[in-house]
């Protein structure tokens, strides 16, 4: 393969909804790249995007794919992306290194909620996109309905550079208004036939077409001039002011093509040639010393890897995108973030499982290259110097599992395993809980859980076990109590003694320093697990002597880590030791602790003990005319709906969600929603549980223990 310049490189996220034909198009553009010899299909599971075992069971993607289609001496790489909102963190890594997203549209469905979400971090990573109308065969496809919808969700810069003139079962043709020519294109691969604008059409093209001029005279003020003096602008002129608003975001243009078909797909290649930027020509990535990296192929090298999988016959490959020099095979580079060498011993161009070897690439492109020893997703790779690029921001998990082993044997492995798997999903998320002594997984949804759940079974042949997570409540006071003890042992050889006398009570935020007793020393911590414990000496005359205050801490301490309720963690409590006893001989450190510990424990009993449950806020994103059965079912999870934006056909609701509810909600929100709905959980805080909610916990806690004695 010979070596694409930057300026000969189209780095195109493709994306949008749930089976819009983005695979299907990708396929058919590698077709025409001369990377396959035959278009597969998603439906033979003959496609060299959809190769996984899982993805051919299912027919759907279910992680990206790089490929790259040469055209007319330019190399677009492609990265297809999962339609799956699960998968949501495939298409963030995607759009990291993309310098355009193209946007397949179903023209029978129009906006569905993936394009929606997808177009925010689009918007949230300063993303170009390119809209794509697919499937304009279909019975039902409404390019007009469709183009209304994209202007009304994404505004007045989606300008169409084309239409179709029989959208529909017979599809052929579209009137393509750069080119101010129709365009007919036989179904299965057939030439492009370039015919003049029927008369019937000509008013129609000659308006849109005066749009797109506008469009372009806006996005730079020479051409705004030019505009104005001359009324109209030449073709280059109209080219170049489309391609600069394109890659600001200032105007996303709209392609059309059937897919399957494979019409109109040359036709977008070549649009995508001449419109979408090139690596040089975005607004760069910011590297942690904050210079801004241009994709210069001159500069000292420097890399990102955006994605890392395990391949059959390969092994873990690394996939990176060149933003400033060039690479070359058998290359040393440092990796910046583990601080360790590394070798790029071979560089490869893959197209799923179609792969080629490459001698060199220069800046702007992507390539893969294997056996890395220490690099993972997010790491920069650099010839020289300690700077590094920034990492990608995933989003927060809003889906939780426990897991275990089915046999205990293999723990340890999948421990291994587990971690092996959130080094190739950064939006899977693996930890033991000491807590609640689980391992607890979370992620984006219960279809990313069965997939992990394939893998390690299937490939690791681990079998795994999924189900509930506890919930990690908190204990706390609601009113001050007093309570004493006396540790007392005498059985022989040195005694034991330490008798304290302590006060409980609630704390909260901005409370005053003081209690009914003078406080003469004070310690505030903040606990571990969240809270505050503040610890008042109010000891006078020397009743207890100041060394064994830390051991009565300890006591208080080793008690907060199990609450007397649930054994979850006590936290937001002020204990005053105000008295207490030693015994001349008997008296030390393990005494008072014991001492300490126990006194604790029958305060909090009579200081009105409360649980506390973790609340998050939620947000979900939903079509309007589903609101109603959306509130009604976070009603019914204790939720508190705290307001409402709306954005186009959608609404946004927040609300406040105890965690304990939100079990399985992904499940049923796409059932209640039929899919049309997307949500976020971030945690907000801690909150007292109703009194019904917290005798049914106490009850199961008791029953869970005796089970266990
Ligand atoms: N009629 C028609 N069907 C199409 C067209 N493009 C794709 N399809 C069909 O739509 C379905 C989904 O196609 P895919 O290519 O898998 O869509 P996708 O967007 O990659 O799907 P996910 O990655 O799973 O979200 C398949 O059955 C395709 O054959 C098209 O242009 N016309
Ligand atoms: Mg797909």
């Amino acid at each position: 393969m010979k070596v694409y310049q930057t300026k000969e490189i189209r780095n195109i996220a493709i994306v949008g909804g749930n089976r819009v034909g983005k695979t299907t198009l990708a396929e058919a553009m590698a077709f025409h790249g001369n990377v396959i010899s035959r278009r597969g299909s998603v439906e033979d599971k003959n496609t060299i995007s959809d190769y996984r075992e899982l993805e051919l069971e299912r027919q759907q993607s279910i992680q990206s794919t790089v490929m790259y289609a040469p055209f007319d001496g330019i190399k677009i790489n492609m990265i297809d992306c999962p339609g799956f909102d699960d998968f949501i963190g495939e298409t963030i890594s995607a759009l990291r290194v993309a310098d355009s997203a193209m946007m397949v549209i179903n023209a029978q469905n129009g906006v569905d909620v993936g394009a929606e979400i997808q177009w925010r971090w689009t918007k949230k990573m300063n993303v170009p996109v390119l809209f794509v109308i697919n499937q304009l065969d279909h019975e039902k496809a409404n390019f007009e309905d469709t183009i209304r919808q994209l202007k009304q969700y994404f505004g007045n810069s989606v300008l169409p550079l084309q239409y179709p003139v029989n959208a529909g079962a017979g599809f052929d043709s579209v009137i393509d208004l750069l080119q101010m020519k129709l365009l007919k294109f036989p179904a299965n691969g057939g030439k492009t036939i370039v015919e003049d604008i029927p008369e019937s059409e000509k008013d129609k093209a000659e308006e849109m077409y005066n749009a797109i001029v506008e469009a372009a005279a806006e996005n730079d003020e020479a051409l705004m001039d030019k505009f104005f003096e001359a009324g109209t602008l030449s073709e280059d002129e109209v080219a170049r002011g489309l391609k600069m608003g394109i890659a600001n975001r200032g105007t996303f243009p709209v392609f059309c093509v059937a897919a399957k078909n494979d019409q109109g797909v040359t036709r977008l290649m070549e649009l995508i040639k001449n419109t979408a930027p090139a690596p040089d020509e975005t607004a760069g990535v910011k590297t942690l010393s904050g210079k801004v990296l241009h994709c210069n192929s001159t500069e000292p090298m420097m890399a990102y890897v955006f994605k890392t999988a395990i391949e059959q016959h390969l092994g873990e490959v690394s996939f990176m995108k060149i933003y400033a020099g060039e690479v070359v095979s058998a290359m040393d580079v440092q990796n910046v973030n583990s601080n360790n060498k590394e070798r790029l011993s071979q560089l490869l161009c893959i197209a799923g499982k179609n792969r080629e070897q490459v001698e060199k690439a220069v800046a702007g492109d992507i390539v893969a290259t294997i056996k890395l020893k220490f690099t993972q997703t997010g790491h920069t790779l650099a010839k020289t110097g300690d700077d590094m690029i920034e990492q990608t921001v995933y989003p927060e998990p809003k889906f939780r599992t426990a897991v275990k082993a089915k046999n205990n044997a293999d723990d340890e492995k999948l421990g291994a395993v587990l971690n092996e798997l959130a080094k190739t999903d950064k939006t899977f998320l693996v930890e033991y809980s000491k807590e609640l002594k689980q391992i607890i997984l979370s992620g984006q949804g219960e279809q990313q859980m069965n997939l992990m759940k394939w893998i390690i079974e299937k490939i690791n042949k681990i079998e795994i076990e999924y189900f509930p997570p506890k919930i990690p409540y908190r204990e706390t006071i609601t009113k001050s109590a007093e309570a004493m003890y006396r540790h007392k042992k005498q059985s022989g050889g040195a005694g034991q003694f330490g008798e304290v006398h302590m006060m409980i009570e609630a704390y909260y935020e901005g409370m005053p320093n003081q209690t009914k007793y003078p406080i003469r020393g004070t310690e505030n911590y903040d606990l571990p697990w969240g809270g505050k414990l503040i610890y008042n000496n109010c000891i006078v005359g020397g009743a207890i002597d100041a060394r064994f205050m830390p051991a009565i801490l300890k006591g208080i301490m080793e008690k907060m880590e199990e609450g007397p309720l649930t054994g979850s963690y006590a936290r937001d409590i002020v204990v005053s030791v105000y008295d207490g006893k030693m015994h001349p001989v008997d008296s030390n450190e393990l005494s008072f602790k014991l001492a300490g510990r126990q006194a604790f424990r029958e305060a909090f009993k009579n200081a009105g003990p409360k649980i506390l449950e973790p609340i998050y806020d939620v947000e979900v994103f939903v079509p309007s005319d589903r609101m109603g059965d959306v509130m009604t079912d976070l009603q019914g999870r204790r939720g508190v709906v705290m307001g409402m934006d709306s954005e186009g056909e959608f609404q946004t609701i927040r609300a406040k969600v105890p965690l304990a509810e939100m079990n399985k909600y992904s499940t049923t929100l796409s059932s209640i929603t039929s899919g049309r709905a997307s949500y976020g959980m971030k945690f907000a805080e801690y909150q007292q549980v109703p009194a019904d909610v917290q005798s049914d916990i106490i009850k199961k806690y008791e029953e869970e223990n005796k089970e266990e004695e």
